[in-house]
């Protein structure tokens, strides 16, 4: 954590229609090539909910209802100044029907089958946590490529 001067603020937004989720394949940009929640950088003048329904817009044409903040969780890369303090929330309505972007591929899965596989290797951590209803702060620490070395975790 050492030489850490700047943080950038996100959103992440998961969509829970239990037993399914909505996930997104990333198809541009950080994260490119996994399947995520959707959300992005915050906007000036938006607060954190704001900008988790904008960009569950953008990303997947749907508008999401009550949001809920379920954790924040902090990424810091080796050899990068920069952290990363992510937002989580969770949506349980919507309005709307999921829509490929320019960005993101939606897709319903099954809770019990997330593909972690093909995920942010931080995910399998917490996804358990935050479905269990739990909030969380998770603090993950990355190699320069986006490899997880270690990672501590605090649950509600
Ligand atoms: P643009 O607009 O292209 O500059 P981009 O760099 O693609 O943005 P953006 O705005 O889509 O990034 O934000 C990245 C998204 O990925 C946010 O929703 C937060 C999420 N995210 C970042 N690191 C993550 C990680 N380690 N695990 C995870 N989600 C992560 O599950």
């Amino acid at each position: 954590m050492d030489g850490i001067t700047s943080k950038k603020l996100l959103t992440l937004c998961l969509l829970c229609q239990p037993p399914k989720v909505l996930l997104g394949m990333k198809k541009r940009g950080f994260g490119a090539g996994r399947w995520n929640g959707f959300g992005g950088k915050l906007e000036a003048g938006e607060t954190l909910e704001e900008a988790a329904r904008r960009e569950f817009m953008e990303e997947a044409g749907v508008t999401v209802k009550n949001l809920s903040k379920r954790g924040v969780l902090e990424f810091f890369f080796e050899g990068n100044s920069e952290m990363l303090e992510v937002h989580v929330f969770k949506a349980m309505e919507y309005s709307g029907t999921p829509v490929e972007t320019e960005e993101m591929k939606p897709q319903w899965f099954e809770i019990d089958a997330v593909p972690f596989d093909e995920m942010w290797q931080d995910d399998r951590y917490w996804f358990p946590v935050f479905f269990e209803d739990r909030e969380f702060t998770g603090r993950f620490f990355f190699d320069a490529d986006e490899n997880l070395l270690s990672h501590e975790i605090r649950a509600a």
